[in-house]
């Protein structure tokens, strides 16, 4: 087997519809999905792989003759607060492997998923610049902060072709969220469609930058399949989906179920979205690979309630 591509930490909610995404693109057989423990239903090549354990993942790049690696295996923001230094050791630890095992061994081009969480107190709320000054507070937005410039380090110092989007928090009805600060965004239509009132923990007013699945799998595909020459930035390209609030979310809900109800608890995971942006400005990615995103809230919200109902 040769040309093949491995996904890292493809159990999560990113990596259960990219891997099926580059399944039906490339072939069954030219995927190899790897992730901490095997998933329940997952038809396809899988290997059980701590992403953090070098010799492991070097060992998989030379089975299958990698050539692509799309290296999603993290602690998310909110999880990764509960213990930030292991949150900063499996996510830079098994980026670092990551990059020095593909530049030894073949692999030709790496994706690495970075985060709205690597802006802080310094970048404007609105319309957030790509080339903002970066000083996030959380240890998984250090983390993607640093992953960043290791990816730019790798890029020029050893020409190993290195792509990353900053995605906003993600939405779809295939997954379940894994411990992060958006994660409400999906649990609320979950709780929408079962009919139950939903508590959230964010403040009614907080807008974050989100983008549908099948939106951040299309620009994650889009970026990977781009022209190396149009690739301009090799940090990360600021992704842009819509923007919204729980109250917006909430309402576009209720146009649908007018009797849902939401109460609001706001807990710790309040004051990491308090320093994220509201929205960010994505036409450096517009303009260099021609991204687009489809879905805007409407469409988002009747098709999550379409799929899970
Ligand atoms: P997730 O938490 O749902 O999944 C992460 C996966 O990584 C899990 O299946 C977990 O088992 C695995 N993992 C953890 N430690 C590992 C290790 N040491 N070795 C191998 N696997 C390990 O995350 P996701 O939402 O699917 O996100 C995928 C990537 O995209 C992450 O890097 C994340 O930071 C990034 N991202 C996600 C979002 C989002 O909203 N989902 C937004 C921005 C960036
Ligand atoms: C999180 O909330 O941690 C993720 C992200 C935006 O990186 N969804």
């Amino acid at each position: 087997m040769s040309n093949t591509i491995l996904i890292t930490g493809s159990n999560g909610q990113l990596g259960t519809v990219l891997r099926t995404s580059l399944q039906q693109k490339y072939g069954k057989e030219k995927v190899v999905a790897s992730d901490l423990r095997p998933p329940s239903n997952y038809d396809g090549i899988f290997e059980t792989l701590d992403a953090t354990n070098q010799e492991d993942l070097v060992k998989i790049i030379r089975q299958y003759e990698i050539k692509e690696i799309y290296h999603l295996a993290a602690i998310l923001s909110a999880r990764g607060e509960q213990d930030p230094l292991a949150s900063w050791n499996v996510n830079m630890t098994s980026f670092l492997d990551v990059l020095e095992a593909s530049r030894l061994n073949g692999v030709e081009k790496v994706f690495f998923p970075s985060s709205i969480a690597v802006f802080g107190e310094s970048a404007a709320l609105e319309n957030t610049p790509n080339n903002s000054f970066l000083d996030p507070l959380t240890a998984y937005g250090i983390s993607k902060a640093a992953g960043e410039t290791w990816a730019n380090y790798y890029f020029h110092k050893y020409g190993l072709d290195v792509r990353s989007l900053r995605y906003p928090g993600v939405i779809g009805y295939q997954s379940i969220p894994g411990g992060g600060t958006t994660d409400y965004a999906v649990e609320i239509y979950h709780s929408a469609v079962k009919k139950e009132a939903f508590t959230c923990f964010l403040k009614e007013d907080t807008t974050l930058p989100m983008i549908f699945m099948e939106d951040a799998i299309r620009a994650t595909i889009e970026l990977m399949e781009a022209p190396k020459e149009k690739i301009k930035i090799r940090t990360s390209y600021n992704l842009a989906g819509t923007s919204f609030s729980p109250a917006e979310v909430a309402a576009s809900i209720r146009e649908v179920y007018p009797d849902f109800v939401v109460h609001y608890v706001p807990d710790h995971r309040q004051d990491i979205a308090a320093k994220w942006p509201n929205s960010i400005d994505d036409s450096a990615a517009r303009n260099d690979w021609g991204w687009q995103a489809e879905y805007d809230l409407k469409k988002m919200t009747a098709t999550m309630i379409e799929k899970l109902s």
